[in-house]
């Protein structure tokens, strides 16, 4: 099964926004195997965004990103790194479509409430530098016949 990498964004914590992010992605039927949370250090920072070093948002974003909690997830399910995508909509608030994450609870994209992976490649790499293989757990639901 597929996983992916989503963070709830210091903006998203302190707004009172995590029960309702991980309620859209466990009512949809993904199955949450590693949760917690922790605040970033300006160099964890900067090794998860490294793609934007150089960019002109890139100091801003570290700021953001370091200033305050934030809750890391690995969610498992057919297609979730696509379907989160989807769910959380575009990385511009105001572009993304009413009823994603991002066009429900956002305005600006640089307080864009989440994260998540952008392909399995991504993912897996995020996962890895978020958590240790043992703080992930596999386990069966009586529920998974029902969505698969
Ligand atoms: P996504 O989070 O949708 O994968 P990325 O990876 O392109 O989007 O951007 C990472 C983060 O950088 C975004 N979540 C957003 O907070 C910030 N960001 C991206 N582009 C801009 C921009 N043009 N101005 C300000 N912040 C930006």
């Amino acid at each position: 099964m597929e996983r992916t990498f989503v963070m709830v964004k210091p903006d998203g914590v302190q707004r009172g926004l995590v029960g309702e992010i991980i309620s859209r992605l466990e009512k949809r039927g993904y199955k949450l195997v590693g949760l917690k949370m922790l605040r970033l250090t300006p160099e964890m920072a900067e090794r998860h965004y490294a793609e934007h070093r150089g960019k002109p948002f890139f100091p801003g974003l570290i700021s953001y990103i370091t200033s305050g909690p934030v809750v890391a997830m690995v969610w498992e399910g057919k297609n979730v790194v696509a379907a989160v995508r989807e769910m959380m909509g575009a990385t511009d608030p105001q572009k993304a479509l009413p009823g994603t994450i991002r066009g429900t609870y956002g305005i600006d994209i640089g307080r864009n409430v989440v994260h998540g992976s952008d392909s399995p490649a991504t993912a897996e790499r995020e996962i890895n530098l978020f958590f240790s293989p043992e703080e992930l757990v596999a386990y069966e639901r009586n529920l998974d016949v029902w969505i698969y």
